[in-house]
């Protein structure tokens, strides 16, 4: 299978299947002297990790890292960083039946279509267990990028099914296994994910993520644009099926007057461009909002085919998401900082001796 690697200055290959030995990733291309230890991984992989609560996969996966090279006495040494990830909690009985046929709306068909055999435990390659080495490629980017340019990435989940927040507060965000910034909106959230689990069905959802701290003049015109890659790499996650930047879908409906956004020398004074204007950064915020489809692995029974293309019913048995999008949030945040630590290094190769070019004008004027 080829396409597993990403970036082109800092570049992330990913190996492994959900029911394999381990996963991993290689991250070639990282600048030396960063400090990484085995602990820095924590925080976001169990921000990621199924079994947070009840409402996602019960499988319970250590997602202990191990560093494998690229770092000497706790820093990276420029050399290719291997990072590994031993499967602890697969259960693979609980495919037999998937062997046999394709869940609708699942990758089991297409994958099946493009190489005449699959590996059915877990969805193998497929599954969302792959996006665990998104999430630890993106804690050494995330590390550089707040340590070279102080650059904060974060991401909430800004719609489940047809509710969204009412109000909005970071601080709720990580006080709840939903990401979620309405804090008094959790036990409604709790209600409806409990009584969706019960009736076996799943549900999409809506993750933002927002940048701060994003210098000028990253991103490259006119097919490597900074939103260009960030659509790819976003729709690259496991479910999604859209990505906005900035207003996205809604400029549609607005005028130039209103979409446009003004520059005072005090700052720009709205940001519906999320921080990019012709593919390049411009010292806004850079805002993505991405759409996760509901996940096909469910109790209900659907119509599919069985190998001998004959009908049958197929109800999918195991520990799910009804609701992937809920533990999506770290992972669209990984793709927000592997797409800008790739960016990063490739504005410094062209451009790294033009340095700060004046006007400068700041963020949006809040
Ligand atoms: C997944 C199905 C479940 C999830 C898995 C993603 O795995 P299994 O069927 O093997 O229990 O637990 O997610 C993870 C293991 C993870 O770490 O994200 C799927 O079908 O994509």
């Amino acid at each position: 299978m080829s396409s597993n690697a990403f970036g082109k200055l800092f570049t992330v290959t990913t190996f492994g299947e959900s029911h394999g030995p381990a996963i991993g990733c290689v991250i070639d291309g990282c600048p030396p002297g960063l400090a990484i230890a085995a602990e820095d991984f924590r925080t976001d992989l169990d921000r990621r990790a199924t079994g947070r609560s009840r409402h996602t996969s019960q499988r319970h996966e250590a997602d202990d890292v191990e560093i494998l090279s690229g770092t000497f006495e706790g820093h990276t040494t420029g050399t290719p960083i291997a990072l590994l990830i031993r499967n602890t909690d697969s259960r693979s009985k609980d495919y037999s039946e998937i062997l046999q046929t394709f869940r609708p709306g699942h990758a089991d068909y297409t994958y099946w279509q493009k190489y005449g055999i699959r590996d059915p435990r877990g969805g193998g390659r497929s599954s969302a267990r792959e996006t665990t080495m998104r999430v630890a490629a993106a804690v050494v980017a995330r590390k550089w990028l707040a340590e070279h340019f102080g650059i904060r990435i974060r991401g909430h989940l800004a719609a489940i099914g047809e509710l969204e927040p009412r109000t909005f507060d970071w601080a709720a965000v990580e006080q709840n296994p939903f990401f979620w910034p309405d804090a008094s909106m959790v036990a409604e959230l709790e209600e409806f994910m409990t009584a969706l689990r019960k009736s076996g069905d799943s549900v999409g959802a809506r993750v933002n993520v927002v940048a701060e701290g994003v210098p000028p003049g990253w991103g490259e015109p006119v097919y490597a644009k900074l939103d260009a890659d960030l659509a790819a790499a976003m729709m690259s996650i496991n479910a999604v099926k859209g990505v906005e930047i900035g207003d996205g879908f809604a400029v549609v409906a607005q005028h130039g007057s209103g979409h446009r956004d003004e520059m005072t020398p005090q700052g720009f004074l709205s940001n519906h461009a999320g921080g990019i204007l012709g593919g390049i950064s411009s010292g806004q915020a850079v805002t993505a909002s991405v759409a996760f489809k509901p996940t096909s692995s469910i109790l209900i029974p659907g119509r599919s085919v069985n190998l001998a293309g004959e009908p049958m019913e197929v109800r999918t048995r195991g520990r799910h998401d009804p609701c992937v999008g809920i533990r999506a949030t770290p992972i669209v945040e990984a793709m927000m900082a592997l797409v800008l630590m790739d960016h990063a290094l490739r504005h410094r190769a062209q451009c790294g001796d033009v340095g700060e070019v004046a006007p400068r004008i700041p963020g949006a004027v809040e």
